[in-house]
């Protein structure tokens, strides 16, 4: 007989995530205090501007920018370790942070860079193991139970082959936790921070879980915790002492219940597969009816607003598509939608305004309108989009040209 699988489920998430993207461009400043907040000041420029002839890795260290000196209201949006070992970290302001840490190098957050590798890193682990489920920037959830490897070690064997290849192939280090629930398991990836494996199982929970404070506890927040330490409650171990009606009466049914089994390290909630998305889509519904001759100039603005917030949504998630399709809810709440397949993939603001305004001119408007909505489907990963350019380059290097080409642009109504 097979051995009994036990539930194991990992939680990973990446070293100092932030600022080890930049150690990446700038490896000379590895093992120095780097902080990473703030807007793009003129000093980031200036930098780069008197090094143009240099590749980036040998900027000399003495010439980057300092923390000390600052003056602004920026805050620090993460801190490299050998920054936290002053005391700096992430959300304390940059003035103080100044104080406590002078000579730590200031730099700009580069969202683009970070994306990149926030998909490179799941990419890996989806390879290995593709039960994963996205938590944002920098963390996920695996499950490790039916994966090979997944039961060695409690799930060791397979964390260490994880944490081993990504570094390998991003030079970007992780920590991971594995434990029976996503609950313990987003604990346990603390434990060893940075560059860290922790195991716990079931048994461990008085001697790993119970010292901790009840705000290691994902879901206890700052005012759940004041409220708990006014009942003289601090570490999850007192939490777990108490009657589940006791904490019912305090709490209510549902947030006592629940605390009384995440201090029991009870958590059946299901590891969420991340699934693509089939379009990305946003709408409006006006706050009076508008009609489309004498409310052009407001429909039109409304409009061009709803295209430019799609395109900011298919920029942050990392899409492009090339159906485009609008949506028009009349004053009698019947509703409309018309779409249009391109040849290219597309996902900047005018090129989705030009083609939605070609949708748009398919509908006869003699009614009010109560609610217009824009979409884009048929979507693929901007990263894919850009390969399939390196293979064909004349189709999408005439994107923004070819797309538009397809629509015969006469404004009409409030387009
Ligand atoms: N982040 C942010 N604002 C915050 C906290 C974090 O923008 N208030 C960003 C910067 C971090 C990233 O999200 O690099 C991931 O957050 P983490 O809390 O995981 O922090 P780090 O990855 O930087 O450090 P750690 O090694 O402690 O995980
Ligand atoms: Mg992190």
């Amino acid at each position: 007989m097979p051995p009994r699988l036990i539930r194991r489920i990992a939680h990973l998430d990446m070293d100092a995530f932030y600022a080890s993207v930049e150690l990446l461009r700038y490896p000379q400043l590895k093992g120095l205090p780097v902080v990473i907040g703030g807007g793009r000041r003129s000093a980031d420029d200036a930098l780069l501007l008197a090094h143009a002839d240099v590749p980036l890795n040998k900027i000399p260290v003495a010439d980057f920018p300092r923390l000390a000196g600052y003056t602004g209201r920026g805050v620090i949006t993460t801190a490299t370790y050998a920054a936290r070992q002053s005391g700096v970290g992430s959300a304390m302001g940059l003035m103080k942070a100044a104080k406590l840490c002078p000579e730590a190098i200031l730099l700009p957050v580069d969202f683009t860079e970070i994306r990149r590798f926030s998909r490179a890193f799941k990419d890996i682990i989806l390879d290995i193991a593709p039960l994963m489920e996205d938590r944002g920037v920098d963390e996920v959830y695996i499950d490790f139970t039916e994966v090979p490897g997944g039961q060695r070690d409690g799930g060791r064997v397979l964390a260490r082959l994880i944490q081993k290849t990504i570094f390998q192939q991003t030079g970007l280090t992780c920590s991971i936790g594995v434990a029976p629930n996503k609950l313990l398991a987003k604990m346990a990836s603390e434990f060893n921070k940075p560059n860290g494996i922790a195991i716990v199982f079931e048994e461990d929970l008085e001697s790993k879980i119970w010292p901790l404070a009840c705000r290691k506890i994902n879901g206890i927040g700052p005012k759940a915790d004041e409220k708990l330490q006014g009942l003289g409650i601090t570490t999850i171990g007192q939490l777990a002492q108490q009657e589940l009606d006791w904490l019912i009466d305090h709490f209510g049914q549902k947030t006592g219940a629940w605390l009384y089994a995440a201090s029991h390290g009870q958590d059946d909630r299901p590891v969420e597969l991340e699934s693509e998305p089939v379009s990305i889509s946003r709408e409006t519904t006006f706050e009076r009816d508008l009609h489309a001759v004498r409310d052009k100039a407001e429909l039109g603005a409304i409009f061009t607003k709803l295209c430019e917030q799609v395109a900011a949504d298919l920029a942050n998630k990392g899409y492009v598509g090339k159906t485009i399709g609008i949506k028009l809810r009349f004053d009698d709440f019947k509703s409309v939608t018309r779409d249009q397949t391109v040849e290219v993939y597309v996902g900047d603001a005018p090129t989705i305004r030009r083609i939605a305004g070609h949708c748009l001119k398919r509908v006869p408007l003699n009614r009010r309108l109560r609610l217009l909505g824009v979409r884009v489907a048929s979507l693929i990963r901007l990263q894919d989009a850009a390969e399939m350019a390196s293979h064909q380059p004349p189709a999408l290097m005439n994107q923004g040209q070819k797309a538009s080409k397809s629509i015969v642009s006469e404004p009409q109504l409030f387009d």
